[in-house]
């Protein structure tokens, strides 16, 4: 049977889903317009009153907001309640320039939870549950908002935070944690050391795994469910936003539900900016209207993805995200070609190889050259020179008709590709450095 945590707003008509929308969003004009100097002046530019917003059809006249508005507005600029009413900042890892820093009021902690308590419900969980939370804790968001929502579940929650991944596998077997929370690519290094701990699937205790933060492949997913018997849920969201939670899967493991009560979701064209139809890829721009003190009026995300309103078998009816197959920012230009990681990753997990990869671009004689470092699991390994180059033209084959371009194969040792208690890095782009 399925579980929700607020039935009634998860199960809503699309008529009260769009009056709440209505609602929030005239209010949330109203609220940047009176609070923040920097929304109001981008209105003006687009010669925009709050008066010319009167229902979430009239979206699509505001301006968009994007990561540089955010560098440029740091730290306080963005800010739409006096600092005495905020309780909380959080950050992103952001590597490159300066960092976001996102503010919380109580409300804005509370509707944040709620959305991780969403998910974790719609993973099976309830306060008979034990949830282990290996994402990180502190500024990154994926451990305060995780447990954030396993509280509100009832669920016993171990705060273990990423890392010292023996004790992990202690507590998971010794507390019989039934819901693990992680990045994919932690849980799936996770799985490969319970798997040499002599841990098989049926030992476990987990049931369900929450994992998110990064992009990863279906393929990846079914590696992950079958070393620990579990199910492999995925969960969406970024810290302008509030942190994990903006969307989660049910059990029908086939898109991510947006909390429409909080997110209003929208697909563009990256290059024109024109807003594209259900169904179209394109990049997913978020409007906040429930958040205090940021609110994020059509942010960009950067993030490709597709959105669909078809009817879900789990009974919810907020409308749906597609897994996002990168970031605009992650997609790489090789010779031409778009290539995102995540199809190399599934052309890798096809032919039998664990995630433990990493894909190396630079350019030679004016030329791209791509280069895609792959461990061969230990159950392939060998010294059998003629076997591996026989594998690595098989891989090399399988990226050429999923890429259309060549891409240099080079199968390494069991083991010598460093593994991420995190966000994995699976790019280096010599082009850059
Ligand atoms: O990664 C929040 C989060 C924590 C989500 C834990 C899920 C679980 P940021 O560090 O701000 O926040 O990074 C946000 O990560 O724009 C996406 O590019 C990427 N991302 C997040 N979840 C997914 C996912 C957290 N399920 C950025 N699939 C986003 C693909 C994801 N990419």
């Amino acid at each position: 049977m399925e579980k929700y945590y607020q039935e009634s707003i998860e199960c809503a008509s699309r008529e009260e889903i769009k009056a709440i929308q209505d609602e929030r969003l005239v209010k949330q004009i109203r609220h940047v317009w009176d609070n923040v100097p920097y929304y109001r002046k981008k209105m003006e530019e687009k010669g925009l009153t709050p008066e010319d917003i009167r229902s979430t059809d009239d979206l699509h006249k505001l301006p968009f907001l994007s990561k540089k508005d955010l560098r440029d507005a740091y730290p306080y600029g963005l800010l739409a309640e006096p600092l005495e009413n905020c309780v909380r900042i959080q950050s992103t890892s952001g590597t490159t320039g300066k960092r976001v820093v996102a503010f919380y009021t109580q409300h804005d902690i509370d509707l944040w939870e709620e959305c991780c308590a969403r998910a974790i419900m719609a993973a099976g969980g309830t306060n008979e549950d034990v949830c282990q939370i290996s994402y990180g804790y502190g500024l990154f968001t994926g451990g305060p908002g995780l447990n954030g929502g396993s509280h509100k579940v009832g669920c016993l929650t171990i705060p273990t935070s990423s890392g010292n991944t023996d004790r992990q596998i202690m507590f998971i077997m010794d507390l019989n944690a039934t819901i693990l929370c992680c990045t994919p690519s932690y849980a799936a290094y996770l799985g490969e050391r319970m798997k040499e701990m002599g841990y098989g699937p049926d030992d476990i205790p987990l049931k369900a795994g929450i994992f998110g933060a990064e992009a990863w492949s279906e393929e990846m997913r079914q590696d992950i469910q079958k070393t620990m018997g579990i199910k492999a849920y995925d969960i969406y969201g970024l810290t302008e936003l509030s942190g994990p939670g903006v969307s989660f899967e049910c059990s029908a493991q086939d898109g991510m539900h947006i909390n429409e009560d909080h997110f209003i979701a929208e697909i563009i064209d990256p290059d024109t900016e024109e807003v594209l139809p259900e169904g179209k890829e394109g990049e997913l721009v978020f409007t906040a209207i429930d958040k205090e003190a940021f609110p994020m009026i059509r942010y960009r995300t950067r993030d490709i993805c597709s959105l669909t309103r078809e009817k879900c078998s789990c009974g919810r009816t907020h409308v749906r995200m597609t897994k996002p197959k990168g970031r605009t920012d992650d997609m790489l230009i090789i010779r031409g070609v778009n290539v995102f990681p995540s199809q190399i990753e599934t052309v890798l997990l096809n032919q039998g190889y664990a995630a433990n990869y990493q894909i190396v671009v630079d350019r030679v004689n004016n030329t791209d050259s791509l280069d895609v470092q792959v461990e061969m699991t230990p159950e392939m390994f060998t010294d059998n020179i003629g076997e591996i180059e026989d594998r690595q033209r098989a891989l090399s084959d399988g990226l050429k008709s999923m890429l259309g371009i060549k891409a240099k194969v080079s199968l390494v040792a069991p083991k010598s590709i460093a593994r991420s208690e995190g966000k994995a890095v699976r790019v280096i782009d010599k082009r850059k450095i």
